[in-house]
Parts: structure tokens; sequence; C-alpha cells
């Protein structure tokens, strides 16, 4: 069981380590790597060849500005790839979420909000629960927690205002 996280930077990896944590917290092996569809792309195809035979199942893609990169991973693979737009350039992130949400025809890529990098741990594992019965129950078990603290927090609310 694992997923592979690329940045276009190294600089975006403050954006993807609760998703690091998230995946890990579930069992799940993470390959992380820097590596820029732009300034990197031999070394970027490299780890592709690698993530055919290393138990990769699904791979999440994280680029700010012009985003290409999680449109060129997906150009080279048949995994599923989850689109996280970084927002750090003087467009806040639009930029890079249209970049990664506007594939051509034929080339997917799964995209979530600008820095959703927790949802896209999130859907990667929801992907992985259709093979995985242990992943399937650690989610059941994920959203049982948030509906419990949603309802809590309602009760204090209620509470506040009765
Ligand atoms: C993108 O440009 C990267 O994904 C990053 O979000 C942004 C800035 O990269 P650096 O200039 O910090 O390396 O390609």
């Amino acid at each position: 069981m694992r997923v592979a996280i690329v940045m276009g930077s190294a600089s975006d990896l403050p954006k993807m380590t609760d998703a690091i944590d998230f995946l890990k917290s579930f069992g799940v092996e993470v390959s992380v790597r820097a590596l820029s569809a732009h300034r990197a792309h031999e070394a970027l195809s490299e780890f592709l060849n690698e993530t055919k035979t290393d138990g990769t199942e699904v791979i999440i893609a994280a680029a700010g500005k012009a985003a290409h990169l999680p449109g060129v991973i997906a150009s080279q693979t048949i995994k599923p790839v989850i689109g996280v737009p970084i927002k750090g350039s003087a467009l806040d992130g639009m930029d890079a979420l249209l970049s990664i949400v506007q594939m051509p025809a034929g080339i997917p890529v799964a995209t979530v909000a600008i820095d959703g990098s927790k949802n896209a741990a999130i859907l990667a594992l929801q992907m992985m629960a259709i093979k995985h019965e242990d992943i399937k129950a650690k989610l059941n078990k994920h959203r049982e927690e948030m509906t419990a603290e949603a309802l809590n927090a309602n009760t204090k609310i209620m509470e506040q205002y009765k």
C-alpha cells in the first residue's frame, strides 16, 4: 500500500505535511519527492518508472503557479493522479487551480481545492479502500469521528444560545 506525493518544489512541502502524516496514520507507505515538471523532467520520468513496480497505487501531485506537474505525471501513467493547486503567487493559487483542473480529454487529473492536500490524502485513501478492507474500516471510523465532532460543536452552540 503506497502513495506517491510529488511536489513541484521543496517550497511546497509545508503545504503537504498534513497529507503525508494522515496517509502514514492509515498505515500507508508514502514516497515524497520534489521533482519539477519544468526543472527536473528527466528525474521525474525516472521516478514515475519506479512507481510502476514499487506498489504505488495513487499519485498526489502538488504544484503552484503554472502547475503543469499533475498533468505531466498523468500523461505518463494510468494510475489515478490527484492534483493539489498550491497558493503562493500573485494570483493566490487560481493560476495553479486552472492549470491543474483544465486537462484535455483523455488525461484526467482529479483536482482538489487550493491548498487542499488533506482532501487529496482522503481521496487517495478512498480509492485504495476499494481494494483494502483495513483502509475502508479506518475511513468509516474517521467519518464517524468527524460526525461526532460536528454534533458536539452543535450541542455547544445550542447550549450557548438557548
Ligand atoms: C511551482 O512554482 C512550484 O510547485 C512552487 O509552488 C512554485 C514556486 O517554486 P520555487 O520557486 O519556490 O521553487 O513550480
